[in-house]
């Protein structure tokens, strides 16, 4: 890992450092672009192709239907089913908060405004099953979209070797209530979700993490489908001061390592002598990691930054705008006010980001790429949407009526003005 000083940083081997983007970037694009066409184009076909060419598979059909995903559930080992349900419950009591009745307002007297919820009506989502199967992320899209009343929630999942998905995204999917997990993966689920195709349903909204194809594919569909947001390649930046336990502050970035080979995992810490220790100690565990190549080609691709202190730290943070957040320091508190943009924080020595992936409650589909200084991850809001609601009553009508009017009249709209004097004028009111 290389290490920088922060002080001597200029703005652009700044900029450099904190840009996401990879060379071949372009190439993604293109490869992706093709890949919505011939889903748009060709549906199913395309997809069952795809499944040969990606994931080795020659499908019969291109879901698993509820008698089968309940068959795979009973597979499931008692320890893992028990941890499940335990991150399920906590998971559903969060998110479960987020929906909170607003109140009716009176602007003005008779003038009522309000919002209500609705769910997003059929929502896709995207459960991951590349070189990791994380029926974590289902839990993470499924609950809060059950919370947000969602009535048809499709679900894509890339095939295992079996032609199946595994025990434990069967599992979920019999806890959620979900009868169908589709079987695709990448960008073609993406598209496929975004255009229909005979077999997989088209939506309105996409939600899930993925690798730079899922991202890019995402992106694509917009002028079709709304998306969460674009969630990338995962990253983790850790600010650490001389209270911090180096062993535990380089297992957080291994693990954000072990994700992919473009993962990003960024130490910032107030001394060059804690920086060499965690970087000892990310050596030392490396080498027991069953998913050693990939956590070391990120650890290869990630740099430490020294910094004169947490203030400093935290605005280098800031301007990086991670996905996580984890402030291993035991002046934690002190900093949460200065914390400008970040998707999720860990704090504290003993809060690590594995917490928050699997089980402690909070969202673990997060923005990516800088997009944290604009985006929130996801949570029960991201499933819905929030209808306005207003009520005029005569006196509300007289009240406001000459506002109105007068707006009207400024912006040269003489039909939106008339439409408050003829409901005047049925009132009785002259001008
Ligand atoms: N760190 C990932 C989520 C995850 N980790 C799933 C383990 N399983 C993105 O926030
Ligand atoms: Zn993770």
């Amino acid at each position: 890992m290389k290490i920088y000083n922060f002080k001597d940083l200029s703005k652009e081997k700044l900029n450099s450092l904190c840009s996401r983007s990879i060379s071949d970037d372009n190439l993604v694009k293109l490869r992706t672009e093709e890949i919505i066409d011939n889903v748009k184009n060709n549906g199913d076909q395309a997809l069952l192709s795809y499944a040969k060419q990606f994931d080795n598979i020659e499908l019969s059909s291109l879901f698993i239907g509820k008698k089968e995903l309940a068959e795979l559930a009973e597979q499931i080992p008692a320890e893992v089913k028990t941890a499940i349900d335990t991150a399920y419950q906590n998971i559903y009591t969060f998110h479960a908060s987020q929906l909170k009745p607003e109140e009716k307002i009176e602007t003005m007297p008779g003038v009522t405004c309000w919002r209500e919820v609705r769910g997003i009506e059929r929502v896709g989502l995207y459960v991951p099953g590349g070189t990791a199967v994380l029926p974590s992320t289902f839990l993470m899209l499924g609950i809060p979209a059950k919370i947000a009343g969602c009535q048809e929630i499709v679900v894509c999942s890339p095939p295992q070797s079996d032609g199946k998905v595994n025990c434990y995204i069967a599992y979920v999917a019999t806890l959620l209530n979900i009868d169908k997990i589709y079987l695709a993966g990448g960008a073609q689920a993406v598209a496929a979700m975004a255009y229909g195709t005979e077999t997989i349903p088209q939506v309105y909204k996409i939600f899930g993490p993925g690798n730079r194809y899922v991202t890019e594919a995402k992106k694509l569909v917009q002028n079709r489908v709304a998306i969460d947001m674009p969630a990338g390649p995962s990253e983790v930046l850790v600010l650490a001061d001389e209270t911090a336990n180096p062993s535990y502050v380089a297992a957080d970035l291994l693990a954000q390592a072990e994700h992919g080979i473009d993962s990003q995992s960024i130490l910032t810490v107030t001394s060059n002598k804690t920086a060499i220790k965690v970087i000892e100690e990310i050596n030392r565990q490396l080498t027991e990691l069953p998913r050693k190549d990939i956590a070391a080609a990120a650890i290869a691709n990630s740099y430490v930054v020294v910094v004169d202190n947490l203030k400093e730290g935290m605005d280098f943070s800031n301007f990086y705008a991670p996905e996580h957040l984890i402030l291993a320091t035991e002046k934690y508190e002190d900093l949460i006010p200065l914390i400008t943009n970040a998707g999720s924080v860990f704090l504290g020595n003993l809060t690590p980001e594995s917490a928050g992936d699997y089980a402690s409650g909070t969202n673990h589909t997060l923005p990516t790429s800088a997009f944290a200084k604009a985006y929130s991850g996801v949570s029960v809001d991201t499933f819905v949407k929030k209808i306005t609601f207003q009520h005029l009553s005569a006196s509300g009508l007289k009240n406001i009526g000459k506002t109105v009017q007068v707006l009207a009249e400024a912006e040269g709209l003489q039909a939106h003005k008339n439409a408050v004097t003829i409901r005047l004028q049925g009132l009785g009111v002259r001008d």
